[in-house]
């Protein structure tokens, strides 16, 4: 970029934070995290930190361009409401405006809820009433609001978001929080998993956020709007940190870890989910594919015991792939999930986890 003149260089974890300011609303959010995480102690409940949506890497300091990460939430917004209805408190840590629990169902884009809404005709219209009251001296009586319904077909399918809806609040299993920027998501997420390591076994990772991989350093950033007119423009971005690697160690060693890993070749898949087991020596990576992602994925975990036991011809295997695919071909009146296969096969590892400790 034209006006940021600064050499790149490798960050690890612990010289960005050093160097990265950290977001304003940090300590207010963390405070209202460590809160939660006491009462759900208090009830004994299992915590589990959702992670989901794209997060944004800001070309200017005063941000008027920046690059974004595909991802509308869904799968985060989908997979809370699964561990809420298996008993566990979440912590939804979203991209501001993404995809969130509950509110999902009725997406502005893809489900509007006021195609669902219709008026009562069969009550009178306020000029009805008034014109039936034309000489009284009696003040006419207030017209009355014409009722809304929700239109037939879609009652029971409400009914049973909007009981979901209310249970967990009146429990207060739900905490949210937002992010925009990957600094934003870095900052919280190193706090939160902080916070959660009082849980100890008892604390869940599932980070199906897409994080950008690349970003500005705020030193290199200009700090106005990049100005046209001087050519084109070359961004030279430095890596993100790998920030597994301190929440594995560091951070909350204890704590069960899911991970992501998107890819856009299938036959990536594999090889890469178990390079990031081997690299940050995790419980799950959960491997998808951009266009299947939503029928089909793959869990790959380190070898049980057993398993390698089993094996009579001495090559032990170091990991176990256990694939989840539900039928493409879903009738859209009761669509399955995946997210909720998903949710049931880590909730079963998760128990053997808390046990085994
Ligand atoms: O949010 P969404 O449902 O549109 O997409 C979910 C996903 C593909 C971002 C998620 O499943 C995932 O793979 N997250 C990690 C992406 C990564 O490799 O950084």
């Amino acid at each position: 970029m034209s006006d940021t003149t600064n050499e790149s260089q490798t960050f690890s974890a612990e010289s960005y934070f050093a160097t990265q300011s950290q977001p304003p609303s940090l300590a207010a959010d963390i405070q209202g995290v460590h809160e939660f995480i006491q009462r759900q102690r208090q009830a004994n409940r299992c915590v589990v930190l959702v992670t989901s949506g794209g997060t944004t890497v800001p070309l200017e300091l005063n941000v008027v361009r920046f690059l974004d990460n595909f991802s509308a939430g869904t799968r985060g917004a989908t997979s809370a409401e699964y561990f809420l209805k298996a008993g566990y408190a979440v912590i939804f840590m979203h991209r501001q405006f993404s995809l969130q629990p509950f509110s999902r169902h009725y997406s502005h884009t893809t489900n509007p809820f006021l195609n669902f809404l219709e008026v009562d005709a069969s009550l009178p219209s306020s000029s009805t009433i008034d014109s039936a009251y034309p000489y009284s001296h009696d003040p006419a009586p207030m017209a009355p609001t014409p009722q809304i319904t929700v239109t037939l077909a879609e009652r029971a399918r409400l009914l049973s978001v909007l009981r979901a809806y209310k249970a967990v609040h009146e429990q207060e299993t739900l905490h949210m929080l937002s992010f925009v920027t990957v600094n934003e998501y870095l900052w919280l997420l190193r706090a939160v998993s902080r916070e959660m390591s009082v849980l100890g076994r008892k604390a869940m990772y599932y980070l199906a956020a897409a994080v950008s991989d690349f970003f500005l350093p705020q030193q290199r950033l200009s700090e106005h709007k990049i100005q046209s007119g001087k050519g084109s423009l070359s961004i030279e971005m430095d890596q993100v940190p790998k920030i597994l690697k301190p929440l594995v160690s560091e951070w909350n060693p204890e704590g069960f870890i899911v991970s992501f890993k998107l890819e856009t070749d299938e036959t990536l898949l594999v090889p890469k989910a178990q390079q990031a087991l081997e690299r940050y020596g995790h419980q799950v990576v959960i491997g998808n594919d951009l266009h299947h992602r939503k029928y089909r994925v793959v869990l790959i975990s380190p070898a049980a015991q057993e398993d390698a036991a089993k094996q009579s011809n001495g090559v032990l295997p170091k990991y176990d792939k256990f694939w989840i695919e539900i039928n493409p071909n879903q009738p859209s009146s009761h669509p399955k999930e995946i997210e909720e296969d998903i949710i049931n096969e880590l909730i079963k590892r998760h128990k053997t986890w808390i046990e085994s400790a």
